[in-house]
């Protein structure tokens, strides 16, 4: 990126002023629109399409029966210079329909008119009926081998490469959406293996609302919108939510872990994903063992305040899937490790006493480890984000032969329900023939014909047994890796529609994972249950939802109540007796502060060379240093990202002062509201803002120079995590220590142990 000094001189020399500002802006910071920068004039030359950014990937150039084609993946992408019909033919105009005359009528025989607008009136297809709205990135996933042992899946032999592409979603919100909002996050992998792909449609919480399948239109219709007035959007805090959960209160479980700081991650990459089902391995001897999946990111497991998600719902609607983009052109690629607890596979289906196949309930990982088995990069943005992240299609049924299923009820529903989906979403039963689809091996399915077929199948023979067609396709055997359905051994019992009784503890572990909590994260469960239920219209609901919080915790409870104005009520079941799982904390751990954005407040009159200094120390730290500064273009040779009207304190995850830039001429309230009352100020009262919402943010904050008078105007010098440093690698240095504990947890003492 360093140019030589004399050529950048004479090159400097010869260029506009817009030139240098485009120039200087355009290699620094992931978010360019493109692969290449606009001129300010159209351009006419022909030429071929530009190629994808270089941190875009695509599916592979796979046939819809899995053969590599050896195409380029731009092969899928539109091809030659000039502009032409469906059919290929070129175009002279796309801007004038065909007319009699200047003056119309148009003329039906307009061919190209007609497929532009019928097109056009078909592109939407139907959006998920949950995790609408949803980011994806395609990775690379390396085995250790460490899973050898348990499971004879080949993509889990050691160092074996698989290709995977990773969806991240909200579950209630329609696809226009916030990332922001309080919610489970999806966190669904498809692995291209060698033996046919694998999918693990996970959440970034263990646990489900519901223990078994038919009650799933229960609850995502109490949790979307109301149906008569189609408010609130993506949000829980309505009363059909809270109806259904105080009165199924199974659903206490998840609905905890929800309230918690896990229901706003930070980032993608700061979520722990979990397959939540117990899955059953099979290894080459046949030997099974029951399993949960579990993704550990490498840079923990990191949340926003609660104000912050909710500014951003507005500042930035697309803050985690641009987050998770901009990483990755920054070359900060996501990291997951992907981990699995172990259980004996008994008739019981149970371990330390906790069922097995009950999504509500969790292996505390104090009691089985959770084991590294493999590395999951992810490397590559979509190219398109239809193509890809909208029409690649998660199935819990897409297994390879090593691991199978089990009789969570849960889990059995889900088999039915993701092709169901599917055939609707997509158009028809080929949407595995879809580019993002197809698997990386081979595929002779017998299956024929319908919506989209891409395949153009040869033979006359697709049934079994056939002689016409030489007997192809011949069933598998051991040796050739066949897929092995487990002959589990099915109990003998009567038809009923019941659970077994041990389902019926739905406190226990709820109570398990408060009791874990640091003080300051049972502050955020208790905001957040007493923000929720103050939004709901009926006092009936907040009553019987308090209940259950007696049930959980009398200080939960207690809190909350005194939050709703309510009294707290006895609990009606004995409150467990259970060991606390500190793994559930996310406070109280190091992590490393790849790819964090940090703020640097510049004043133009001030230390420009020590910001510039700071700049490459934040990059060279594997960090993304963004400008604030008065106005856009440059500050000195500097590049602005974001000024003081654009930017705000929910961007950065540590802020930097590198001068006490005075008010700018747009900071008066009549321009910028956020300029706040008129008045006199020697330092830009914006600037003042940040400091002050990143204070409340419990973020770090650093200062060198004339930036530190900042720190005493804002009236927080001296208080925790706010760093007054003689220079700027000083300053970065601390507030980056400080980063690595995620916030400055001790510049909020908790009311409650
Ligand atoms: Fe899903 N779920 N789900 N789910 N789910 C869908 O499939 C369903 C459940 C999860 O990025 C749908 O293609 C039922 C648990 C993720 O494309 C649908 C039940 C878990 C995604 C569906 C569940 C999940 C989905 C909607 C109760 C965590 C997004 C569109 C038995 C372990 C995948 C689609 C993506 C998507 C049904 C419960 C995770 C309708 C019936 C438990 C991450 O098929």
């Amino acid at each position: 990126m360093e140019k030589s000094k004399p050529a950048e001189a004479v090159k400097n020399a010869v260029k506009t002023a817009s030139e240098k500002i485009a120039d200087a802006l355009t290699p620094d910071v992931p978010g360019a629109p493109g692969s290449a920068p606009p001129s300010v004039e159209e351009p006419t030359t022909p030429h071929d399409p530009l190629p994808p950014k270089p941190e875009q990937g695509a599916p592979q150039t796979r046939t819809p029966t899995g053969a590599e084609t050896g195409a380029p993946t731009t092969a899928n992408g539109q091809q030659g210079a000039y502009l032409t019909t469906a059919q290929g033919a070129r175009l002279r105009d796309t801007d004038h329909s065909l007319k009699a005359g200047p003056r119309g009528p148009v003329l039906l025989q307009d061919h190209h008119l007609r497929e532009k607008i019928t097109h056009f009136d078909h592109e939407r297809i139907p959006e998920r009926v949950v995790h609408a709205r949803g980011a994806g990135a395609h990775g690379v996933f390396t085995a250790y081998g460490t899973a050898e042992a348990v499971t004879r899946a080949g993509f889990l032999r050691k160092g074996r490469e698989t290709d995977v592409f990773v969806r991240f979603s909200t579950v209630l919100g329609s696809r226009g959406s916030a990332d922001t909002v309080r919610d489970t996050r999806g966190f669904a992998t498809k692995f291209y293996t060698a033996e046919g792909t694998f999918d693990l449609v996970g959440n970034n919480m263990p646990v489900f609302f519901i223990q078994d399948a038919i009650k799933f239109p229960d609850i995502i219709h109490a949790g979307k919108p109301h149906p008569d007035r189609e408010i609130p959007q993506a949000q829980s805090a309505h009363d059909t939510f809270w109806d259904f959960v105080s009165l199924h209160t199974e659903a206490q479980h998840h609905t905890i872990w929800n309230m918690s700081d896990r229901g706003i991650p930070r980032s993608y990459r700061t979520m722990e994903g979990f397959g939540v089902h117990t899955f059953r391995l099979v290894n080459e001897a046949g030997e099974t063992v029951l399993a949960k999946f579990h993704w550990k990111p490498k840079l923990g497991v990191h949340s926003l305040t609660w104000e912050e998600a909710q500014m951003l719902g507005g500042l930035d609607p697309d803050f985690h899937r641009r987050d998770l983009y901009d990483a990755i052109e920054a070359g900060a690629y996501p990291e997951w490790e992907l981990g699995i607890q172990v259980f004996p596979d008994t008739p019981e289906e149970t371990f330390a006493g906790i069922d097995l196949l009950d999504p509500t309930k969790i292996v505390p990982e104090e009691l089985a480890e959770v084991q590294p088995i493999g590395r999951l990069v992810l490397n590559r943005t979509p190219t398109n984000f239809f193509a890809e992240t909208e029409q690649v299609a998660f199935h819990l049924g897409h297994l390879p032969p090593g691991i199978d299923v089990t009789n969570d009820p849960l889990l059995q529903g889900r088999l039915f329900s993701y092709v169901d989906t599917q055939l609707t979403r997509l158009g028809g039963p080929n949407f595995a023939q879809i580019p993002i689809n197809r698997p990386h091996a081979a595929v002779n399915d017998m299956l024929r014909d319908g919506f989209h077929q891409h395949a153009v199948h040869a033979g006359v023979a697709p049934y079994r047994p056939n002689s016409l067609d030489g007997g192809n396709p011949f069933p598998a055997g051991d040796a050739e890796h066949a897929f092995v359905d487990v002959p589990v051994t099915v109990a003998q019992a009567p038809k009923v529609r019941a659970s077994p009784a041990s389902f019926d503890d739905h406190y226990s572990q709820v109570r398990l994972f408060w009791l874990s909590m640091s003080p300051v994260e049972r502050e955020h469960i208790i905001r957040a249950y007493t923000f929720e239920l103050a939004k709901c219209y009926h006092q009936a609901i907040k009553e019987r939802q308090l209940q259950s919080l007696a049930n959980i915790d009398p200080v939960l409870c207690e809190q909350v109540a005194t939050g709703l104005g309510l009294p707290a009520p006895q609990p009606t079941v004995p409150l467990a007796d259970v060991t606390p799982s500190p793994a559930l904390s996310q406070v109280g751990r190091e992590w490393p502060s790849d790819g964090r954005t940090v703020g640097i407040v510049v004043d133009p009159a001030g230390d420009l060379d020590g910001v510039d200094e700071v700049r490459r120390a934040v990059f060279a730290a594997g960090m993304v240093p963004l400008l604030i500064a008065p106005h856009g273009g440059l500050v000195g040779d500097l590049p602005v990202q974001r000024t003081f009207a654009t930017g705000r304190s929910v961007e950065f995850d540590a802020v930097l002062l590198a001068g006490a830039p005075a008010p700018a001429p747009d900071a008066t309230p009549a321009r910028d509201a956020k300029a706040g009352r008129p008045g006199p100020a020697a330092v830009d009262p914006r600037v003042l803002l940040l400091v002050e919402e990143c204070w409340r943010h419990a973020k770090a904050i650093g200062a060198w120079g004339a930036g530190v008078t900042v720190l005493e105007q804002a009236g927080v010098a001296g208080t925790p995590g706010i760093v007054a440093a003689n220079s700027g690698p000083e300053a970065l240095a601390a507030v980056q220590q400080l980063m690595a504990a995620h916030r400055v947890w001790e510049r909020f003492p908790a009311s409650v142990a």
